[in-house]
Formats: C-alpha cells, structure tokens, sequence
C-alpha cells in the first residue's frame, strides 16, 4: 500500500516482535471495513443493534476491568526524568522498550494484526498530522474510522516523509498488572498493551493529539489542549469561536453543542460545534489564535445525555455509532443509559435491560445498568449543528479562552482574567472533583491545570512557560476566563441551572471581549455586575446570581496555600510569571 520505507520497517519491526498471524493494511474503504464488522459480530466483539431505529450501530463490551483510562500506567518516556516532571510517570525509554517490548513479543500469534493510517485534522492540511497505528483489535480499527480519517489516502499525503506518529497496539491478555500505555515523545512513538478501553486504545486520540502533540507544539510554536471549540452567532449573523478546557466528563460535549435558551432562540442565536475535546492552536497570520479540532468524531460519555441534556449529542448517536459498555434493551435490540428516563412520559426506567456486563438488569437492581463512563464513538458529521468549518484546514479564529473545574465552592460563576499571564495562572490553578473517566477515587478535589493533567507530555512547569510564550506570539490575544457550572447551596444542590442556559454566560464573556459590557475588579480578576448576566425566563433573581459570582476572602486564601503547595513541586522551573501572579492574589486577598 505504501513504498514509504519508514512505515514499512515500523510496520516490519512491529511483526517482528508481535508475530501476528497475517497484516491486513486499512484502505478506508468501506467493503474492508464491512468485512470487519462482520468478523466483530461473528466473534462477539461487536453486537448489531436494531438496524431501523439506530443504522449502522454496534455495541461493544470492553473487559470489566478495562473501563477507563489507566492514569496510574501511563507514562512519559523521555531521556531525563525532570523533562517529564514531578505530574507525569517516567520510564527510562530503553528500560521501557525492553520490559514492555517483552509483553509485546509474540502478542498477537495467530492473531491479524491491521495497520491503520490516518490523519489528525484534515487529510492534507497543513495543520494536520499523520500517525500509523498498528493493533490486533477490530473494535480499535473501526472505532479508529469514526474518530479520525483512515486510510490510503493519508499514505499518499505522507508520501516518503519520515514525520508520523508510531502507535503499537495489542489487547495481549488484557492483564490489567501489564497494562502499560507509553508515550515516546523523542521517538513520535506511542505503546499501548493490555487494554481496550478507547481512551488508553484508540491512539490518535490522547495518546497522540495530545501527550503527543502537546511535546511538538512546544517545540514547533502551536498548542495541543483538551478544549472543546464552539461558535455563537449572534442574531446579525456574526460567529464568534471560543475554546473551553473542562476535565474529563465535566461537560465539554454538551457546551460545545448547545441548545439555546428559548428566548435566545426566538432572537436568531446559533451554537456551532466544531469539537468537543480537542484543540490544536495555532497563531494565524493575523496575529489570533486558530482553532483546529483534529479529530472526526465524538467519543462521549453516554450517561446522563438525553433529549433534554444534550439532543444534538443524543442526536448524533443515531446512526452509524459504536457504544461501548452502555445497557442493551432486548426487546427493541436498542441501547439505554441512566438518565435517558428522565425526558421519558412516565420517567420511569425499563422494566428489563441486559447490563454493561452482560447481565439481566431491572430497576431494582443494586447496580447501574450502563457503566458511569459508558461511551458512545460517534461521527462528528452525524451532529446537527456541526460547523461549517468543521474541516476548514486553517481552523477558526479564537475569541475567548475558558477555563472551567466541577467545584462546589470556591470559583464563582464566571471571572476573567487581566491579561494573558494571569489568563494563564487561572489556567494553571484549575481544580476538579474527580470523575470517572480515569480509574481511582470519584468526587476528590485536585489540581487539573488547563484540564491537562493526564495529557501533558513533559515537564507541566515547561507547559506552563510554553503558555506564556505563545501569549508572547499572539499580537491579537483572545481573552481568558474561568466558569463554574458546579457551584452547590448549602444542601448540596447546584445553583446554576446550567446546559443551554450557559449559553448566558458566554454571551457576557463575547460582550466583554468586545468591551460592551463592564465588570467590577476582584482579587482573582473580574467579575460580572450581576445585572448584566442575562437571567430572563430563568427560575433564579439577581440576589442568587450575586450568591454566584461571589469570591470568599477566606476560602481563596486557604486555596492559596493549596496552590502554593502544588507549585512547590516544579521548584526552580515554574515560570517567574506565575510565582507574580501568585504573589498578586495573595496580596489582593490580604487587602
Ligand atoms: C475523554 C477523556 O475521553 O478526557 O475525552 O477521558
Ligand atoms: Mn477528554
């Protein structure tokens, strides 16, 4: 398929040591990809759902103990151990090499090993990048079809060039005391064994577009975040692009796909998707931001999405999707999730349903029916209110930066930050309850700077001086700001109503990057006058909206020592520039 000499010595290295059976390399066409479905469904891998009601859709069931990523396994892979720094987990590369190379040797004997080419961004952009990934899984080929472009294609757009991203993958034995996922970032090598859990699998995705692509962004001059890229058009047809960083399952996919308030309907706003977890930033010739979403498709959390929550996600599941560990309703050969009772007639969940296992459910079981971070892999395409520009290869311009974390208290509604260093201290100090996306402990507070804990691929001190210097860059900075969804009343409840209405608080945030709205100065930056947030049809008054955008005194200063112990950990290598904003806050907090 392809006379590129370095994709066939990696492709022969990687025989060499998995000694798969037979290789089968990915043309895109859809005749393989059929043939492999089918082959899904023969062995159980994939299970047909019902053809009338969801079209071309599959579920799946990964191991039970294979349902998250493995932040615990994930490592960084680099000569020295302070360029991974004190966040990530180091291997030594040759050390790495040799112990994971041992579980890779003769991992897939009698097994078919599949290549699979594809493209991060647009086939031939040149914002996009190329990987290989090499793996002995259906379920990560035709996933992999979904949430990227494959295919002989993206060979010829390599052509002989040596630049792709080398991704080794194989379930082995699905071990979960061998399951190690590997980031080489000096070698544009990725390894992944043990798991198929699409986080950890499908390796254009975190793996590449973002432990990856974070390193070479800090040394080509571009960004890789974990942001979502939404616009608003406003009722004069004018469309403003803002990219949001929020931690795994905090609701990046609804906010990119938002349904606006009724009375924001009626006057003519819009909500354009065009991604939901990744961007690649770059500085345009203009001097803005450029926004790229590398990726083809949706790889959601499935619970708690319904017609009310998020339709147009709901919505894009309708066809051609794979959903992986939700329930399956025998009955109609349909898929159901929590939450999906609740925009029903009667609210009431199905009598019967075969769980995420595999097990007969019914409402008074003591499990859930679908797994917390259950997904569905969707087409991008298949989205109501995809963007126009969803594959423009130069991306859109960035008017605003949001930050965002789940947290009951502390962070108000929404502030904005000075400039682009204390947009980038904001950034730096974002925290988040936990969720289920990662294994380990739900609901604990920790610091998740830029939502890129998990995925930075060296040292986060480096991260964050890479920021400042691509504010450096950007002659036309996008504002930044923080917003908080989650902020909870005294019994636990949130205040916000949140979805759809957040719509009102990015219309302050576009007013404010134009300069048509005030706000008042705060120790942590600005915030809104409560009456400029717009609450009109909404359940709540302006005293509660003022409860919102509060900022305790004394809650900041304990959160300043939080900080201080989080920064303390880069020593000598945090920027001067956020040791001074740190020092500012603490200053306004004493005044
Ligand atoms: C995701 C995640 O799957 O962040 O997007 O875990
Ligand atoms: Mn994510």
């Amino acid at each position: 398929m392809t006379t590129n000499k370095n994709v066939l010595k990696f492709v022969d290295e990687a025989v060499a040591l998995c000694k798969p059976a037979n290789v089968v390399w990915i043309t895109g066409e859809e005749a393989q990809l059929e043939e492999l479905r089918k082959e899904a469904l023969a062995t159980g891998e994939l299970i047909k759902l019902n053809e009338e009601k969801l079209p071309g859709c599959y579920l799946h069931r990964s191991d039970p103990n294979d349902v998250a990523r493995v932040e615990g396994r994930t490592f960084i892979c680099c000569d020295n151990k302070e360029d991974a720094g004190p966040i990530n987990n180091w291997m030594d590369p040759k050390e790495a090499y040799e112990k994971v190379g041992a579980i890779f040797d003769g991992s897939m004997k009698g097994k078919t090993m599949y290549v699979i080419p594809y493209s991060m961004g647009a086939v031939g952009s040149t914002f996009s990048k190329v990987g290989i990934e090499v793996t002995d899984s259906i379920y990560v080929v035709v996933s992999m079809k979904i949430m990227t472009r494959i295919g002989t294609k993206v060979l010829e757009v390599l052509g002989d060039s040596n630049d792709f991203v080398r991704g080794l993958h194989s379930k082995a034995d699905l071990d979960p005391e061998k399951r190690y996922i590997l980031h080489f970032p000096q070698d544009n090598t990725i390894w992944s064994v043990n798991s198929g859990y699409g986080g950890n699998v499908l390796l254009g995705k975190k793996c590449f577009a973002l432990r990856i692509a974070s390193y070479q962004g800090k040394n080509e001059g571009w960004m890789a975040e974990h942001m979502l890229i939404v616009g608003i058009q406003n009722p004069q047809g004018e469309i403003n692009y803002i990219t949001a960083a929020f931690p795994s399952a905090c609701g990046k996919t609804n906010l990119a796909m938002l349904i606006p308030p009724k009375s924001y309907l009626e006057k003519g706003y819009k909500v354009w998707c065009v991604g939901d977890d990744i961007a690649w930033l770059r500085v345009g010739k203009d001097g803005r931001l450029w926004a790229i979403n590398p990726e083809n498709g949706f790889f959601g959390v499935a619970p708690g999405t319904n017609k009310k929550s998020n339709p147009n996600a709901l919505y894009s599941t309708m066809k051609n999707t794979i959903f992986t560990n939700v329930a399956l309703d025998p009955e109609t050969n349909t898929v159901w999730w929590e939450a999906m009772e609740k925009d029903t007639a009667d609210k009431k969940k199905p009598a019967y349903l075969i769980d995420w296992k595999g097990n007969p459910w019914t409402p008074d079981s003591d499990v859930k029916a679908a797994h917390p971070n259950s997904r569905f892999t969707a087409p991008a395409i298949n989205c109501p209110c995809i963007s126009s520009e969803f594959e423009a290869p130069e991306g859109v311009p960035v008017t605003a930066i949001v930050f965002g974390g789940r947290r009951a208290k502390t962070a108000p509604l929404v502030y904005q930050s000075r400039d682009w260093n204390s947009g980038v201290f904001v950034g730096s100090i974002m925290a988040s309850e936990t969720t289920a996306a990662a294994t380990g402990a739900v609901g604990v507070v920790r610091r998740d700077p830029m939502a890129m804990r998990p995925f930075v691929g060296y040292n986060m001190a480096d991260y964050f001086a890479h920021w400042i210097e691509m504010g450096k860059k950007t002659a036309n900075q996008p504002k930044i700001f923080n917003v908080n969804w989650f902020r909870t009343d005294d019994e636990g409840n949130f205040i916000w109503p949140g979805f759809g209405d957040n719509l009102r608080v990015l219309e302050w945030i576009i007013k404010r990057c134009k300069g048509e709205v005030d706000a008042k100065e705060v120790a942590i930056g600005y915030v809104p006058n409560a009456e400029d947030i717009n609450i009109d049809g909404l359940d709540i008054d302006v005293d509660t909206v003022k409860e919102l955008l509060s900022v305790d005194k004394e809650t900041w200063l304990e959160e300043v020592k939080g900080i201080k112990e989080f920064y303390a950990q880069f020593g000598e290598r945090l920027p001067k520039e956020l040791a001074d904003e740190l020092a500012k806050l603490e200053a306004n907090l004493s005044k």
